[in-house]
């Protein structure tokens, strides 16, 4: 049948007709983003036959040792949402400062911020990465003066869409723009996004986790408490044993928990106390964390709501727990019990001696 399925131009066209807020080029906006994922997905797929893997050579404001194909995959955003005339500015992990959109190129409503290759730890050795973008309006006078950074840093619950690109064995698309979460899937045939994956879910239970292992002895309590039981399994207060997984690229964790549930933990560690925790606020934690509330599950920080925080730079870094509702929530439970001394059980010398690998 040659109609077949919605791509994802159409679904974006119908989503603005019935969503009011969904103001000007906002669907070509994401149009833009879309034609970046694509090229970025065709730089991935070719990986050594496009000598595009390897280091770049150089460090990125994170002070991480940059890959080729973060500085590509971030070249593929500015190109092609820079002309569209829909943008005041970007941001972007792979650069220090913002990205004004201005001379040559039409001013618009909305500001970009991109994580253009997560995972790209794992590109050398063609595991899972991804691309994760985050729309925000621009503040009333951004759009007609120079933007600033400060037009940014606005807290997660103002994004207008957010979704990720994910180069696993099928590239896919997850989007949401306010209205549930859609997954939609590349036909290279045809170079098109097709729906195969509409109102996407997070089941509330799960029996699998994802954290960092090694990274244990520098956890919060709360996160020692939660990940000592999950192992204790049936034998201990859970009464159910669980699974772990970790891919060390977030796209990859939070689709898999999109499609089959789970809870995703990079909390805050005291392995550098300068840095409360891994993953980046703008845009990491934001876009994935709008991504699963419209999915029906929660994401935290253990203390607060991802998409509550005030943003106080572009690259600030947050704790993130996010995932199925029960557990995300036993998470939350712990952190409070632990900051009103009511976990002492598990401060007993039991517990504090506890490791993930027994050493006998
Ligand atoms: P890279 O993009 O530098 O590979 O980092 C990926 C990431 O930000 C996130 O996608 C992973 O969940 C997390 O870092 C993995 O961190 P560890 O390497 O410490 O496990």
């Amino acid at each position: 049948m040659l109609c077949g399925r919605t791509n994802v131009n159409k679904f974006l066209i119908e989503e603005q007709r019935r969503n009011t807020a969904l103001v000007g080029d906002f669907s070509m906006l994401v149009s833009d983003v879309v034609r970046s994922c694509k090229a970025i997905a065709q730089g991935v797929s070719r990986g050594s036959l496009a000598g595009v893997l390897g280091d770049e050579g150089s460090e990125n404001v994170q002070g991480e040792a940059q890959k080729k194909l973060d500085v590509l995959a971030n070249e593929a955003f500015l190109r092609h949402c820079e002309w569209g005339g829909h943008l005041a500015a970007m941001a972007s992990e792979e650069m220090e400062d913002i990205y004004p959109i201005g001379g040559e190129h039409p001013r618009g409503k909305y500001l970009l911020v991109f994580d253009p290759l997560d995972g790209s730890s794992n590109i050398d050795v063609n595991l899972s990465v991804g691309s994760i973008f985050s729309v925000l309006r621009c503040p009333e006078d951004c759009s007609a003066a120079q933007p600033t950074a400060a037009d940014f840093l606005q807290p997660g619950s103002r994004q207008v869409a957010a979704g990720y690109a994910l180069y696993g064995p099928s590239t896919m698309l997850v989007l949401t723009v306010g209205s549930g979460v859609y997954g939609f899937t590349l036909d290279r045939d045809i170079g098109e996004f097709l729906l195969t994956h509409p109102h996407l879910t997070i089941s509330p239970e799960t029996r699998e986790f994802a954290i960092n292992a090694s990274n244990e002895r520098f956890w919060e309590p709360p996160v020692q408490r939660y990940v000592s039981e999950c192992l204790a399994g049936k034998t201990g207060v859970r009464g159910k044993d669980f699974n772990m997984r970790w891919v060390a690229s977030m796209v990859a964790e939070v689709h898999r928990i999109l499609m089959r549930g789970g809870v995703f933990m990079y909390p805050r560690d005291s392995k550098d106390k300068s840095k409360p925790g891994r993953l980046r606020l703008m845009y990491e934690a934001n876009p994935m964390a709008m991504i699963v509330e419209q999915a029906g599950g929660l994401a935290s920080t253990g203390s607060e709501r991802i998409l509550d925080v005030r943003p106080k730079g572009l690259h600030q870094r947050v704790p993130v727990i996010l995932g199925s509702r029960d557990e995300v929530e036993r998470l939350e439970r712990y952190h409070h019990e632990h900051v009103n001394g009511d976990d002492q059980p598990f401060r007993s010398p039991l517990f504090s001696t506890r490791t993930l690998f027994r050493d006998d």
